[in-house]
């Protein structure tokens, strides 16, 4: 298996990723800012199929009419002249001081309904590009102090402004998915919609929810201190898993957004697998591999360049590192005798019933209790491989 990155690979880059100035609360840029038109030119070159940016990466908020038009211009040349193409889109609705308070759930109304124009623009250009889905990350929709915002009236808010982003897409026949990624906090003391569970839950209560699901991030859902494999594995059971946004993180702690595997590489290499491989072998999710990181303030721009090959190497690495933890036959024998696989035997005998369940002595007065007590299910075992095939040792 190769290790360098193809367009089959379906790698895509936000602007912000690589383009971070890495400015921080505490100190200034130690970056200069990269022009997107070069950036598109050198992830096309490095192997990544997709680039996504919220609408002020590409055009500074603010610009004229004409100095949008050109920058958008320039943008499209270079997607055509390197093929890269823009699999989502995303809108901006934190930076500027307007949305100190949240876009479309802030305590002023004129903020919420400039909130949606805003988006509703983006909306335009991605369709123009070719994206077909629409990211949605509410990171100033929240709040520090409880008194200030009344959750309920916020989630109605949240629901309303969703409702229309749907119905727009589908009258002018854009064809959006809409992607809501969960975050638990920072920059926000709390944010609304906080992990995947309850975004998911929150996809439920919309006029057209099949049109919407999430785009969990790796940090995201650890900072919280979950596993993002079983975030992920709930979301394509839900079929919600319509976007990911790859990156590394040390637990709960500020939003580190490290390079994909440079944090909890276990739970990078259980998400690869499951990416790619499935239970069964077949990959049950077909979107952009996104990297949503942020080269270290440390790195100067070549570090930064480093940085992006560093996370398409490491998922190409753990892919085939997942592959030959899955072909080892001493791996098949342990999850045989783990019996991972039997967990998909349904529970209930074909057309058995809760009668018939009754009936049956062998599944309570017969059960031998005391010998299913003292069964072992062989996991050490079966992950001391997994480690072995991680580190390379087998
Ligand atoms: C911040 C988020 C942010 C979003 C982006 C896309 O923590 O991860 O980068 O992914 O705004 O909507
Ligand atoms: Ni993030
Ligand atoms: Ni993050
Ligand atoms: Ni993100």
């Amino acid at each position: 298996m190769s290790v360098q990155p193809t367009r089959d690979d379906k790698f895509s880059f936000g602007l912000w990723t690589v383009g971070w100035e890495a400015r921080d609360p505490f100190g200034e840029a130690t970056r200069p800012a990269l022009d997107p038109i070069e950036t598109v030119h050198k992830l096309a070159e490095l192997g990544a199929y997709g680039v996504g940016f919220h609408d002020d990466d590409l055009v500074p908020f603010g610009a004229d009419a004409a100095t949008r038009d050109g920058i958008i211009a320039r943008f499209k040349k270079a997607l055509d002249e390197t093929g890269l193409i823009v699999p989502s889109v995303t809108t901006n609705l934190f930076t500027h001081p307007v949305f100190k308070d949240g876009g479309f759930t802030s305590n002023d109304r004129g903020v919420r309904r400039y909130a949606l124009r805003k988006v509703l623009r983006q909306m335009d250009l991605g369709a123009e590009l070719g994206s077909k889905i629409l990211v949605l990350w509410g990171g100033r929709e929240g709040s520090e102090y409880d008194s200030a915002k009344d959750v309920r009236a916020a989630l109605d808010r949240y629901r309303e402004a969703l409702n229309l982003l749907a119905q727009y897409s589908e009258d002018r026949g854009y064809g959006f998915r809409f992607a809501i990624e969960p975050k638990p906090n920072e920059p926000r003391g709390d944010i609304l919609l906080p992990t995947a569970g309850h975004a998911i839950a929150f996809t439920q209560e919309l006029e057209r929810p099949e049109l919407f699901g999430i785009n969990p991030e790796v940090g995201h859902e650890q900072m919280s201190n979950l596993n993002f494999t079983h975030g992920i594995a709930q979301a394509l059971w839900h079929n919600k898993l319509f976007h990911i946004d790859l990156n590394g993180q040390h637990g709960p702690k500020y939003d580190q957004d490290l390079v994909f595997g440079h944090g909890d590489l276990f739970n990078a290499f259980s998400t690869v697998d499951l990416l790619e491989n499935g239970l069964d072998g077949v990959s049950p999710y077909d979107g952009p591999r996104h990297f949503d990181y942020k080269p270290s303030r440390t790195e100067n721009v070549d570090g930064a360049w480093e940085s992006v090959k560093a996370n398409m190497r490491t998922y190409l690495l753990l892919k085939e590192r997942a592959a030959a933890f899955r072909a080892d036959p001493e791996v098949q024998e342990a999850l045989a005798a783990a019996r991972v696989g039997d967990l998909s035997t349904p529970t209930l005998k074909p057309g058995e019933s809760y009668a018939d369940l009754l009936a049956d002595r062998d599944a309570f007065e017969d059960f031998d209790v005391t010998a299913a007590g003292a069964q072992g299910y062989g996991f050490i075992r079966l992950h001391q491989l997994a480690v072995e095939h991680l580190m390379g040792a087998r």
